[in-house]
């Protein structure tokens, strides 16, 4: 089934197309199309494929209207989208067309895409994952919407100092107009901070929530199409403003001050994304994000379900509500008080709505990550919020106490408030117990989330509200758009349009005889080292530096992180570079040539990541000028890595690196995009290297280090019985020593960096790194068999179908949220 936009009552001919780019030049951009930059000429193609979806987006969202399903919500304070218009233009499968229309216009289609600006709303892993379902979500014609922020800076900039330093400058990625978006000035909200909450004391449990700042919502619109289908989806992203002309008289006297002042910040609520990521600050800003977002979706979402004209109590019956982390958490205690104070629900029936009406994901089991906020601080700025949450703690304290009698640390395990100074909400216990499930993003994930910081709470509440949802890749975005030669070659050979196999990717298993076949390797191969060619040109056109091209290329990109240990990798190079310089020539002659690249931005108060990136910087600058070795090892560490850069960076890895500290990564979701792209893996037994593993056979990946059970043990030995590190693991020892010596620049900025390894050394760098250099040994030893490391690479591809979004998208709708496919009507 191929349906082409055509038909939907636009004209996508090839004349028409570029009538309607020179329409917009004149009349949305008023410009002339004979002295256009290829910025306008951007501006203009934008335009002209946004006129396609939006409708398609039209028909979509009336045919939702009409046929009336339940619908979910995904509630995401990232979503980290990337460029818009090759994706827009392939999901249409207009791309060909656009391509020959530019040209007769005079540009070039890779100049035109160039131009466009990354819409960086996320940090990392959890709001790619985001933006891939939404992908996932139309293409699979689900009745899904996302609801997020509409920052106006994204995450920051990344620069390097000369001293290798991380400098961050604003994203401001609204700058030039942004022709995704659609603001709906009309759809707006208002949402409350501050004030007090004053009980009603009639025994219904209400409360009169009055004063304090009121801040307007405004909705902005974000087209989501889907692949090969006229589905297309909407994104709503919230901006704040001040809500004008306030009423004094709602203002006591106590609050007065504050309300005026926050009122002027009103518009700062949406300024910027907070760029930490598994660390939780207790900043008020970003609680009130938190909550400005949630009420803003909350309210839209009822708004809808009223429309149907149906009875609260349905309201589950017609929405699902997903939370992305517990950053969402407080939509829960906010249904709760819609449902009791305005509704006029008795909490018993509220209860039963909202735990039918949300679901919760954990994407970390890392202590320091658990989202934790100062009592005190949810009492300033939501107090009615802060009674609901105490209200529910005592309800569900009474129902342990019942289940288990007298055990009270149990009681004070499970409790949503942690005693201390201050007491903190703890956000995970909430979204556990106001959920009707949660799950993990990988099957080790899920495991640990049961048998560690949810334990208590599986015991109470019975496993089978626990499961696992293993996460997914969109292949069109992160096959298809970066990596066009393979998907051509793809669909050559398994003699099907690339329509079936992207939306089956389970297909790809027909690769598998194809290892076998030498001509088939020869022209797998040859794409490879042109999507190295590709990164390398981009790396001499942006940076100014030559990278050589007859070279393995070994690759860890991600943010900056200790669990990550881009620590161990980087002293894994400094080792190959020693042991490479203690070589004679003919000795290096026989090496492995090794070109190793590092990009990822670090949180900017995170010291210890931003000094793991400054001996990156240096290591390499050593090490690139040394004539000894220049010729075998080169390291570069590029800046400012995005969506973007990983579309280059991804399809021309022979290695990539995923060696967290073993049940420290959730699942991973790039060690999923390089092996989709014909990539090896190097990595520890965590997260989803696990499962890739499992698909693609032991015999094509390279593990090493300790696993997850022996960890706890590890750390306890580094507590009570540590080794010199001279004794344990001197090949790192010595490593250290030379870095201490100043063999990279002065030393002594290191040390901080270094110690984190020689004393306490939490994430077991001393433990893994013998087997770490062996497993490089062995990545080199496969390499050098080429025939052998193609055969690898082509499998790895071939077994690669369980990690689309597709698939991950699909056992939400059916076993979480219980929608359905809300096809389009074929047209006339
Ligand atoms: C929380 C409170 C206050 C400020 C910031 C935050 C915050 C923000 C972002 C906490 C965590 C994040 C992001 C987490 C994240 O990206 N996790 C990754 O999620 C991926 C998708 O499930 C997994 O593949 C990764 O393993 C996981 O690290």
């Amino acid at each position: 089934k191929v349906w082409r936009a055509g038909t939907r009552g636009l004209d996508t001919d090839v004349p028409s197309i570029t009538k309607t780019f020179v329409n917009h030049v004149q009349t949305s951009l008023a410009r002339q199309a004979y002295n256009l930059d290829n910025l306008g000429a951007y501006q203009a193609a934008a335009l002209s494929v946004r006129d396609n979806l939006l409708v398609n987006w039209n028909e979509t969202q009336m045919n939702y209207t009409r046929k009336a399903p339940k619908r979910a919500y995904y509630l995401s304070l990232e979503f980290l989208m990337g460029r818009t218009l090759d994706n827009a233009m392939l999901n249409l499968g207009l791309k060909d067309k656009y391509v020959e229309g530019v040209k007769k216009l005079g540009f070039s289609i890779e100049d035109i895409l160039e131009q466009e600006r990354d819409a960086a709303l996320g940090n990392g892993g959890l709001g790619r994952l985001a933006a891939c379902y939404l992908d996932s979500s139309a293409s699979q014609e689900l009745p899904v919407w996302g609801y997020g922020l509409r920052y106006k800076y994204g995450i920051f900039q990344q620069l390097i100092s000369p001293e290798g330093n991380q400098l961050e400058a604003p994203d401001p990625w609204l700058d030039n107009q942004n022709p995704w978006e659609l603001p709906r000035l009309d759809v707006s909200y208002e949402v409350r901070f501050y004030g007090s909450a004053d009980r009603l004391n009639d025994g219904s449990g209400r409360s009169n929530w009055h004063g304090g700042q009121e801040v307007l919502a405004v909705a902005y619109d974000v087209m989501i199409p889907g692949y090969n289908t006229p589905t297309t989806n909407n994104l709503r992203l919230w901006e704040s403003k001040p809500k004008r002309g306030f009423d004094l008289n709602s203002f006591n006297a106590g609050d007065y001050e504050h309300a005026v002042e926050s009122s002027n910040s009103a518009a700062a609520i949406t300024s910027v994304l907070y760029p930490n990521d598994h660390t939780s600050f207790g900043k008020e800003l970003r609680l009130k994000q938190q909550y400005f977002w949630t009420a803003a979706s909350l309210q839209d979402i009822i708004r809808r379900f009223k429309n149907l004209g149906k009875p609260i109590t349905e309201f589950p019956d017609y929405a699902a509500i997903q939370l992305n982390d517990t950053h969402p958490t407080l939509a829960i205690p906010e249904l709760m008080r819609v449902l009791i104070d305005d509704e006029d629900l008795d909490w018993g029936t509220a209860w039963q709505i909202v735990t039918n009406t949300f679901f919760y994901t954990n994407h970390t089991v890392l202590p320091e990550a658990l989202e934790k906020w100062p009592v005190p601080l949810i009492e300033h700025v939501l107090p009615r919020h802060m009674q609901i949450i105490y209200d529910i703690n005592l309800f569900f304290l009474q129902a342990v106490e019942k289940k288990f009698p007298d055990d009270r640390d149990r009681l004070s395990r499970m409790s949503l408030i942690e005693e201390g100074q201050p007491k903190q909400v703890r956000m995970a216990h909430l979204a556990c117990i106001g959920s009707r499930k949660v799950n993990g993003v990988a099957e080790l994930h899920s495991d640990l989330v049961q048998t560690t910081i949810l334990k208590d709470f599986v015991e109470f509440e019975g496993v089978s509200k626990f499961g696992n949802v293993t996460n997914g890749i969109t292949p069109r975005r992160w096959l298809d758009q970066c990596n066009p030669e393979l998907s051509a070659l793809i669909s050559k050979t398994l003699k099907l349009d690339k329509n079936v196999w992207l939306k089956d990717l389970t297909k790809l298993e027909g690769l598998l005889p194809f290892a076998e076949d030498k001509k088939f390797r020869t022209e797998w191969a040859a794409i490879k080292q042109r999507n190295k060619e590709r990164l390398a040109h981009h790396v001499q056109t942006t940076l100014g530096l030559t990278v050589r091209t007859d070279a393995m290329y070994d690759v860890q990109i991600k943010r900056l992180h200790e669990y990550k240990r881009q620590t161990l990798n980087i002293l894994g190079v400094i080792h190959r570079y020693l042991t490479l310089k203690a070589m004679t020539t003919a000795e290096r002659a026989k090496t492995n040539r090794r070109v190793v690249f590092f990009a990822g931005k670090a949180a900017p108060a995170y010291y210890i990541a931003k000094l793991t990136i400054r001996l990156i910087v240096n290591v390499a600058r050593v090490i690139n000028a040394d004539p000894d070795t220049k010729d075998f090892l080169q390291l570069y560490f590029l800046p400012d890595y995005s969506v973007s850069l990983a579309e280059v960076l991804i399809p021309a890895s022979d290695i990539s690196q995923h060696i967290s500290t073993a049940g420290t990564e959730a699942s991973g979701t790039s060690n999923m995009k390089f092996c989709l792209n014909g990539g090896l893996l190097l990595g520890t037994v965590d997260g989803a290297n696990i499962e890739i593993a499992e698909e693609v056979g032991e015999s094509n990946v390279f593990f090493f280090g300790h696993l997850t059970p022996a960890v706890e043990d590890l750390r306890h030995q580094h507590l009570y019985h540590p080794v010199p590190i001279e004794e344990k693991c001197p090949a790192l020892a010595n490593v250290l020593n030379e870095v201490s010596k100043g063999l990279f620049g002065d030393g002594g900025v290191y040390e901080p960096l270094l110690n984190t390894v020689r004393h306490g050394d939490y994430y077991l760098l001393t433990d893994d790194f013998d087997s770490y250099i062996a497993a490089l040994a062995m990545v080199d030893e496969a390499y050098l068999d080429t025939e052998e490391w193609i055969k690898k690479s082509i499998r790895t591809t071939a077994k690669m179908g369980k990690f689309s979004s597709d698939r991950a998208i699909l056992e939400y709708a059916e076993s979480y949220w219980n929608i359905e496919a809300i096809p389009v009507a074929a047209a006339k």
